[in-house]
């Protein structure tokens, strides 16, 4: 390290400036209120807490390599090459300043005044939390050419800290953790899930070497993440599949005082937007002020320069920020000290200052951009304005469809067999595959908070067609005016008609076909309905086990065998009867209710975009027009009873 990081860092870090605010009994009573919830999200944002401090580290310049590790007991294990967590007495607590990291909420110089904390998890929390909710955790720090370790289990110290050998000129930070068992409903940790944060991490801090290993039986690997063009190779990335119609990924970057902008951008000739905005690292669901100054600045900068090169002649109207983002793919990622993040799902930058600043650097550099590279500029302009014209005839096409009174939500379609129920927060639609299931459905449902929408056969991939054709097709028609809720410009989440969507399609092949075009539909085109939590996945049976009058469902092979298992022993010498359900056709309407409508017997799987990006990609792959990279995903995937988004 050099003498001026040294005094930096000194300069830096005081343990005084550490802000102590309370224990860590608040984080074990209500873990939900520090991590989100227990579930596998809340099981993965532990190893996300503690590789933002060393992403922090990065970003303050002291650190360049992250290896995180799954190993075999699914503890994780992070290690840095930082400066070491400081290990100096706190003047107040009079305890070591790692111990007061670690088991005090809150505690760390990057919360007091002058801190400067870049990365923070969308909880950020810190390691203390992590700690509270881990059954054994131990950590390491390297410093002053000494190795100092301590040991806690749920928050508690189990042994002070002490020198347990020595590291030369080595400086870093490793810490292990295992997840308690009492907390975490399930503890064991997805390398997929790590490896979509992992990498997005290193797209977003470029230079950063990011490595994920998985030492458990039967899953060994290692994947390294470095990207040192980072968000102009995120947007590679994502187009990966796509087809660009342009050559450049368009990049540029500012910074002004605390605050850095950096943006990178591609048009290909999807229909869809692909738009990720980030503030701190944390990708901003719920956009704001960044993303209203990208757009702002992105339509201006078209029409200018539209008008400006005559592309867009006199009488040409003016083009539309739709048409203009239609295709596009771009990564708008700032980091500011002091984020205000608001919302419901607190993912919604609010600095306004943001805004400006994203706007000017925008304007400026995407302007410079068009101007030295004309021929590029006058494909993505030439494109907008066929963007525009077909979203002139879908409009035409809905006007029509309106007047015809098909998306009139007055006049239900008449495949629909609706509830009596009418506050939507009590109602729930079956979209059923195939007309027999739907005859089920209809028979054994509850009329006054059921309603069943049958559809006939395969409905129209929408990744694949732009609006207008898209109203062209009933299936869809049907739905959009089901659920009443409107679609594109004229969405409205307020005249949802239903607050449980809930797709019912066969355990099988098909099935699992008609599903993800369902969802593509509504992630592409209402993707609110997702994002607010109003999708949802029924759950069918595999199989029915009877002896005599005992009669059991199971959902998954794994519940099959043990059920056998089971009855075997209660039934010795007795012949089970097993039927295998190959779809929701064979069911009647009792055997429908009992086992995949019914509110208090079912499971509902409920859709969420825990990573919009990776949800996109898998989308693109499976419903795009480039075959070979489909076939690959479902060789790799075909394993998986479902697509996990
Ligand atoms: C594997 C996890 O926690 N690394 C890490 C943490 C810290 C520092 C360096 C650090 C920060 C600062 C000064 C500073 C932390 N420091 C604090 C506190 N890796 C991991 N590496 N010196 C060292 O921010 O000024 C909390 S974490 F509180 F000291 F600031």
């Amino acid at each position: 390290m050099s003498d001026e990081k040294e005094k930096d860092q000194n300069k830096k870090y005081d343990a005084g400036q550490i802000q102590v605010l309370e224990g860590l009994d608040p984080v074990r009573k209500r873990p939900g209120m520090y991590i989100g919830s227990t579930s596998a999200r809340g099981l993965h944002h532990l190893v996300y807490e503690i590789v933002d401090n060393s992403v922090d580290e990065a970003l303050a310049g002291y650190c360049r390599n992250i290896n995180v590790t799954i190993k075999e007991d699914n503890s994780i294990d992070v290690l840095d090459d930082g400066r070491g967590m400081p290990v100096d007495e706190h003047p107040k607590m009079h305890k070591p300043a790692m111990e007061v990291i670690m088991t005090v909420l809150h505690a760390g110089g990057k919360f007091g005044e002058g801190g400067y904390k870049v990365s923070g998890g969308l909880h950020g929390v810190g390691a203390s939390v992590v700690n509270a909710l881990s059954e054994s955790m131990t950590v390491e720090s390297m410093r002053n050419g000494h190795i100092y370790r301590q040991t806690y289990s749920r928050g508690k110290v189990t042994s002070e800290m002490t020198i347990v050998g020595d590291c030369g000129n080595k400086t870093g930070c490793h810490v292990i953790f295992k997840p308690d068992t009492e907390i975490f409903d399930d503890t064991v940790y997805s390398f997929d899930t790590l490896q979509a944060r992992l990498r997005e991490m290193a797209f977003l801090n470029k230079g950063i070497k990011i490595s994920l290993e998985d030492e458990r039986a039967g899953k060994k690997k290692k994947e390294v993440y470095h990207y040192e063009g980072g968000i102009k190779e995120f947007v590679a990335f994502q187009n990966k599949h796509k087809t660009p119609i342009h050559n450049s990924i368009i990049y540029f970057e500012a910074q002004k005082k605390d605050r850095e902008v950096e943006i990178a951008m591609q048009w290909t000739d999807a229909y869809s937007e692909n738009i990720y905005s980030y503030a701190n690292n944390i990708n901003t669901i719920e956009g704001g002020a960044h993303l209203v100054g990208f757009k702002a600045a992105l339509t201006k900068v078209f029409n200018d320069y539209g008008r400006k090169s005559k592309i867009l002649k006199d009488k040409d109207p003016d083009i539309e920020g739709d048409d203009i983002r239609e295709g596009l793919t771009a990564i708008v990622s700032v980091k500011l000290t002091e984020p205000q993040f608001e919302g419901q799902t607190k993912t919604k930058l609010g600095n306004a200052d943001m805004r400006t600043l994203v706007d000017q650097v925008t304007k400026e550099d995407l302007m410079a951009f068009l101007e030295e590279n004309p021929s590029q500029a006058k494909i993505i302009v030439d494109k907008c304005v066929r963007a525009g014209r077909a979203r002139e005839a879908a409009r035409k096409a809905r006007d029509l469809a309106r007047r015809k009174t098909a998306l009139d939500s007055t006049s239900l379609p008449g495949k629909l067999a609706d509830c009596s129920e009418k506050d939507p927060a009590l109602c729930e639609i079956f979209i059923v595959e195939g007309d027999s299931a739907g005859g089920s459905a209809k028979e054994g449902r509850d009329r006054k908070t059921q309603a069943i929408l049958p559809l006939r056969g395969k409905i129209l991939n929408v990744e694949k067609a732009r609006l207008d054709k898209m109203l062209a097709s009933d299936t869809i028609k049907d739905m959009i005016t089901a659920f009443g809720c409107g679609i594109g410009n004229e969405f409205n989440v307020e005249k949802l008609r239903y607050h449980k969507i809930i797709i019912m399609s066969d355990a099988d092949v098909d099935g699992a076909h008609i599903r993800t075009l369902m969802l593509t539909l509504l992630f592409r085109h209402m993707p609110k309905l997702i994002e607010d939590g109003y999708v949802y996945a029924a759950q069918p049976p595999l199989f029915r086990c009877t002896v005599g009058k005992d009669m059991r469902y199971t959902y998954s092979d794994a519940e099959q065998e043990k059920t056998l298992a089971e009855m075997t022993k209660q039934y010795p010498g007795k012949k089970i009867d097993i039927q295998r359900y190959k779809g929701l056709g064979e069911m009647d309407a009792q055997q429908l209710w009992d086992t995949t409508m019914d509110p208090a017997q079912r499971t509902l799987v409920q859709i969420t975009i825990d990573d919009v990006a990776r949800a996109d990609q898998i989308f693109t792959t499976l419903m795009g027009d480039k075959v070979p990279p489909r076939k690959k995903f479902i060789e790799e995937n075909a394993q998986y009873a479902e697509l996990d988004f």
